[in-house]
């Protein structure tokens, strides 16, 4: 039987994480919030939105250490705590909340499976962010050369935690923007299944998003990096491929 938390990176989206965890806390699932090293009066009203609720725990970083810090840090305590599944998912409530449910229907019909969304676009998303995101794709089915993995950059998705946190140890992963490309790539080199879910993502007016030009080439950065042990990994990537093929 799962058990299932959430875990909510959280740098900069204080005024809008209230919103996120009440909506949260009715599907029942504790919740693990990770201050990203914000300010001291983010981090004092963080401590304030969550101190009285029962089964929400807060967790700090001294220093911001980014997102993909935050992720980790989020799934380290929920394999502390036995947690065989966390759903990651963005504090400034771009994601569809409700789409928990589908997360859970497929947690319980493939439990080894990293469940993740497939974005569906409001007419206010960036441009640029999209079709980064389509070149992000592209490279990662080069990468893993497969189809399996759809969209490989949505933060609102549920990662088996012992074997996510296992892959992350091994590889010496980035703790920025990078990790949530990065790690499904790994998983899946780890021979890890994937299902993908259609979810709608809004890009608000007054959203704030930290997303940054430098985090661009860090993931072109990134891409060069899994390219290069793709080409070395073909020769182990041809012998798997033979003996599947054999069975
Ligand atoms: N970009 C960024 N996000 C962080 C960091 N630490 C935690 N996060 C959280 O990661 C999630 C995604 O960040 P966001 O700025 O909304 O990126 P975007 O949705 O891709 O534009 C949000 O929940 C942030 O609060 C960090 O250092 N950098
Ligand atoms: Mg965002």
């Amino acid at each position: 039987m799962p058990k299932i938390c959430i875990v909510i990176p959280c740098y900069k989206h204080t005024d809008k994480i209230e919103g996120v965890i009440s909506r949260l806390l009715p599907f029942g699932f504790p919740l693990i919030v990770v201050d990203d090293g914000n300010s001291k009066e983010e981090a004092l009203e963080l401590y304030k939105i969550c101190e009285n609720l029962r089964d929400v725990f807060l967790l700090h970083h001294d220093c911001n250490k980014g997102k993909g810090a935050s992720v980790l840090t989020g799934l380290l305590f929920a394999k502390e705590n036995r947690f065989t599944h966390a759903i990651q998912i963005d504090a400034d409530g771009q994601h569809n909340i409700e789409d928990i449910n589908k997360i859970v229907e497929l947690i319980n019909e493939a439990p080894e499976a990293v469940i993740s969304g497939c974005p569906l676009y409001d007419d206010n998303a960036p441009k640029s962010r999209v079709i980064g995101r389509k070149i992000t794709n592209f490279f990662v089915k080069l990468e893993t050369l497969s189809d399996d993995i759809v969209d490989a950059m949505i933060g609102f998705r549920a990662y088996p935690v012992e074997k996510t946190c296992l892959c992350a140890k091994s590889c010496n992963l980035k703790f920025g923007m990078t990790f949530d490309i990065e790690i499904l790539v790994r998983l899946k080199w780890a021979g890890t299944p994937f299902k993908f879910f259609e979810t709608k993502v809004a890009y608000p007016k007054d959203g704030h998003s930290n997303f940054r030009l430098s985090d661009q080439f860090k993931i072109s950065y990134i891409h060069t990096v899994l390219c290069t042990l793709m080409i070395l990994r073909l020769p182990i990537t041809i012998i798997k491929k033979l003996f599947t093929s054999h069975d």
